[in-house]
């Protein structure tokens, strides 16, 4: 399999990983050197392939040694120092040092006295007393594990991970089984077809090209870089887990069946329960091998989605919105949300240039990106003075403003907006003053700070930032991050009135691990009448991508084109802005 620019961010994000066990400090110099040459691969336009060691090493955020490791990955198919670090720190072990109490010196104590090398051998030796018995520990300390155990349900089956975790997962397995010659088609399903912010397992489905053997498919499964443990396989279904504990199913379908699979699959449960009731009324049985008479058996679907639904008189039913959300009923009256695509987004709103310190492509690279994307305006948004390192100060925003003016005139082919991020002070205020703020063309705020303030400021702190007649957008309105910080509690109502008064809109932030306004609040401000745009928050050209999570989202949040800025065509997206400037 060739080693694309992905594998080895990967490598590099792995190897951080397990540096970050085996020094006991996230701060560590090489584990940082690690995650910066990580990002530093994935924004690479060439690919590593073709890059010498020196040539890599000569690349911003890459170093010496990490530059050689690189190429031992491209040259060998592997990295020495990662190889011995995975064999430090098998699977099981590293789980086991996600307790917490639990470090690397309690680690060797009970590989070495006890032959305990995972959280099932813990509990069992926590269950039996012989772990209280170890030097140097006792029942206080066996109590305290079994409690951490209980709290973080580290051993349940119903731990999640962020999305943001488990797509570049899901994308890289089904990459690799579409390129197999005895593959002929293969996609994920589950929660994360439909999107959901965390995800339980991986759902995958794939049907055999004409002649293939099955085994071909689950032996190079089995085999894939990324698994670490095979928990069982034959010839319909294989179970792995990968390298950091997530689970995967790959199950292989007859063609005949794979409509029928995906959708049984991509549930959810809910969805497919309503749907089995309107087969069962047709006198049908709907499975997930077909769609069939409940009595002679004759298949009336099953080869792709489409047809299943159409049999069952309804709509195709995009995958975000099978929740049992009413979709069922409004797909039976033809009444479903027009789908939004990634193509009806005409301007990106929320983009940095190295201009601001955390943006890593030129204006000239990020300007030429987004017309190589299509989009006919954009807002370039760098962030302003009041964020520490990162901000740009007046001056600096006033040539960025002559640099950007120039560009769009010796171009001609995109509408460019000079903008900025603004920060949302603790008491609403924001950056610069409000004759600076008046002049640039468009402004998102955000917060970025103070994170825990009550309920009842925070909400004034935005309703406040809403009103202000230079800001255009909210950016990621919480500042969540999935999995990590659960971000600013808000009173809706009087957020989203305000937003509705005055025509500021709120951003859906397509990063995934923010994906913030969240699908709840997108819901319930499309019931309150709130506009909305998405914005791909991007640092670097790679992320322009990041639009096709965005466009995912709005689907879940059953949001149409219609009710995001961003879809409407220059001329009008101006009125828009100039409207919500003047004050709504
Ligand atoms: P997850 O993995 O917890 O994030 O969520 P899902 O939705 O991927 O759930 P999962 O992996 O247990 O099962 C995948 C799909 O298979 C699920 O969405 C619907 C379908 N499914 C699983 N078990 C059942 C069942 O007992 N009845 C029905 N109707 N569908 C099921
Ligand atoms: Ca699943
Ligand atoms: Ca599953
Ligand atoms: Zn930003």
């Amino acid at each position: 399999m060739p080693r694309t620019n992905d594998d080895v961010a990967a490598a590099l994000d792995e190897l951080a990983r397990l540096t970050k066990v085996d020094e006991q400090d996230p701060n560590s110099f090489r584990v940082r050197a690690y995650e910066r040459a990580a990002r530093a691969v994935e924004s690479l336009s060439t690919d590593v392939t073709d890059m010498s060691a020196s040539a890599l090493a000569k690349v911003s955020g890459i170093g010496k040694s990490t530059a050689a490791k690189i190429r031992q990955f491209v040259d060998d198919g592997h990295i020495d120092k990662l190889e011995s670090l995975r064999e430090k720190y098998p699977p099981g072990q590293l789980q086991l040092l996600q307790v917490p109490g639990l470090g690397p010196k309690m680690l060797g104590l009970l590989d070495e006295v006890l032959g305990v090398r995972d959280l099932d051998g813990l509990r069992g030796a926590i269950a039996d007393g012989s772990f209280a018995d170890l030097p140097g520990l006792g029942d206080k300390t066996a109590e305290n594990l079994a409690k951490a155990i209980e709290r973080m349900h580290l051993a349940s089956k119903t731990s999640r991970r962020p999305v943001a975790e488990v797509l570049p997962v899901a994308e890289r397995l089904v990459a690799d089984l579409a390129d197999l010659d005895a593959v002929e088609e293969v996609a994920w399903a589950g929660s994360l077809r439909r999107f959901r912010e965390t995800i339980g397992d991986v759902d995958l489905l794939a049907t055999l090209a004409d002649g293939a053997d099955a085994e071909d498919v689950m032996a190079a499964f089995r085999d894939h870089d990324l698994a670490a443990e095979v928990v069982g396989s034959g010839t319909t279904k294989t179970s792995i887990v990968t390298r950091d504990g997530l689970s995967v199913d790959l199950r292989v379908v007859p063609p005949a069946s794979f409509g029928a699979a995906l959708v049984y699959f991509t549930g959810s449960k809910a969805h497919n329960i309503a749907l089995r009731q309107r087969a069962i009324e047709r006198g049908w049985k709907l499975s997930e091998y077909d769609l069939a008479d409940a009595e002679s058996g004759e298949v009336v679907a099953g080869a792709t989605e489409e047809e299943v639904y159409a049999a069952l008189d309804l709509a195709w039913v995009t995958p975000e919105l099978r929740e049992d959300v009413g979709e069922v009923q409004r797909a039976a009256e033809d009444t479903l949300p027009e789908r939004v695509e990634v193509a009806h987004l005409r301007g990106d709103l929320h983009v940095h240039t190295d201009w601001s310190g955390d943006g890593r492509e030129t204006l000239d690279a990020m300007v030429a990106a987004l017309v190589e994307r299509g989009l006919d305006y954009a807002a370039i948004t760098d962030h302003a003075e009041d964020l520490r390192i990162n901000g740009i100060s007046r001056e600096g925003m006033l040539e960025q403003r002559r640099v950007l003016r120039a560009l769009e005139e010796s171009r001609g082919d995109i509408r460019l907006f000079h903008g900025t991020e603004l920060n949302i002070g603790v008491d609403g205020s924001l950056d610069y003053d409000q004759d600076f703020l008046d002049r640039f063309d468009f402004c998102v705020a955000s917060v970025h700070s103070h994170f825990t303030r009550p309920v009842a400021e925070q909400t004034e702190r935005l309703v406040t930032a809403i009103r202000n007649p230079a800001v255009n957008v909210i950016g990621h309105l919480t500042g969540r991050k999935l999995g990590r910080r659960p971000g600013i509690e808000l009173d809706l109502e009087p957020v989203f009135a305000a937003c509705v008064e005055t025509g500021t809109a709120l951003e859906m932030n397509a990063a995934l691990p923010r994906l913030d306004a969240s699908v709840d609040v997108v819901r319930a401000g499309i019931e309150a009448g709130v506009t909305f745009v998405i914005s791909t928050d991007s640092h670097a050209i790679r992320e322009l991508d990041r639009a096709r999570h965005g466009a995912a989202q709005a689907r879940r949040a059953g949001l149409a084109p219609d009710g995001i800025a961003n879809t409407r065509p220059t001329a009008d997206f101006e009125d828009w802005v100039a409207s919500v400037r003047s004050g709504g």
